[in-house]
């Protein structure tokens, strides 16, 4: 079988990193095209991978004959039109978070999707593709823990961008806890509070940081998230779910352990997400490339997240920023489920 041919849309951080991923790591797939709205950073991109083109319009990209798949690295907003396009030419795609930038955007896509009657769109929640995840979820399903009853969260970032505002911490931050939430518990989210204690005086003027989120599911399990975007310290990820026979947690940071004169004792801190989810990363794509691969046998080209996994956070995060206004626990309300119909 040939290698898969992706095309990456946004080469920016994320989608730079994907592409070098895909170069370098993947197998079974290369890089056929990459598209930026900074057309020149494609280009350079482009120049240095052996068979790849910068082509400039994204839609063009999508459609383009020497692409089999696509990985949307792009800016949320324009996620909902780019895929519809990839729908459109049946275009097998990897959608980094969010899904769209609206409730009723996201819904579109899923009921698009379901109704071509075959999954062509995972969302890129990285985590569930991270090694202790999967342990965690392995235990709980297990049923190690008893009856999960509560899980506690930390999603601390050293720094974020200057364009960061505080419904981002929402959007773009927690949106990985009610991912994770979803994934481990196997419920969906009814309600979701957003507290605001006494902001960082070192973060950005306006900025609410830190926020304390409350989840609850419709089983009635607990979830809250401390999220703090401007530690200045490092990137840390905890998450401890309580169950009715003991607790489990993962993202320690305890790697190496090191003891040395005079009397010292320590180790290194995870600067940032790429580095902490890495494997996950690597996991994630080499999967999806996997499940695309055989994608006409099983009328599936996913093997992770789906669109409907994206509606669903989009529609959490979008009540969670109704109570960054309103102070309020806001109810979450999702459609009736629509599943993808063979
Ligand atoms: C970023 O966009 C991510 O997705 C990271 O995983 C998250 O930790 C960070 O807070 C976000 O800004």
């Amino acid at each position: 079988m040939s290698d898969l041919r992706i095309a990456v849309l946004g080469v920016g951080v994320m989608g730079a990193d994907h592409v070098a991923r895909i170069t370098s790591r993947i197998s079974g797939a290369r890089v056929s095209v990459v598209n930026d709205y900074f057309t020149q950073k494609a280009e350079q991109i482009a120049a240095e991978i052996p068979g790849c083109r910068a082509v400039a319009d994204p839609l063009d990209a999508i459609a383009d004959s020497e692409v089999d798949a696509v990985l949307l690295a792009t800016p949320g907003p324009t996620h909902h039109s780019q895929l519809l396009a990839c729908l459109e030419h049946h275009k097998p795609v990897l959608c980094e978070k969010p899904l769209t930038t609206g409730i009723d955007s996201s819904l579109d896509i899923v009921r698009r999707e379901a109704d071509l009657g075959v999954e062509l769109i995972q969302v890129g929640f990285m985590r569930r593709f991270d090694h202790e995840y999967a342990q965690l979820k392995t235990l709980i399903d297990g049923g190690a823990l008893g009856t999960p009853l509560l899980m506690h969260c930390v999603h601390r970032n050293p720094q974020v961008p200057p364009s960061f505002d505080s419904s981002m911490i929402v959007r773009d931050s927690l949106v990985h806890e009610v991912d994770v939430t979803r994934f481990l518990f196997g419920e969906e989210i009814t309600s979701i509070q957003i507290i605001k204690p006494a902001a960082n005086p070192k973060a950005p003027q306006g900025l609410q940081d830190p926020q304390i989120a409350v989840l609850s599911t419709a089983g009635g399990k607990h979830v809250d998230v401390e999220l703090f975007v401007t530690t200045g310290v490092a990137y840390e990820v905890r998450t401890e779910v309580v169950g009715e026979l003991g607790s489990a947690m993962i993202g320690l940071d305890v790697g190496l352990v090191r003891k040395n004169a005079p009397g010292h004792w320590g180790g290194q801190l995870t600067p940032g997400f790429r580095e902490r989810f890495g494997q996950a990363y690597d996991t994630e794509v080499q999967r999806w490339v996997n499940a695309v691969r055989t994608g006409s046998s099983r009328g599936s080209y996913i093997d992770g997240p789906s669109a409907w996994d994206g509606y669903a956070s989009t529609a959490v995060c979008e009540a969670g920023v109704r109570s960054l206004e309103t102070g309020q626990a806001e109810p979450v309300e999702l459609a009736q489920r629509v599943s993808v119909r063979a």
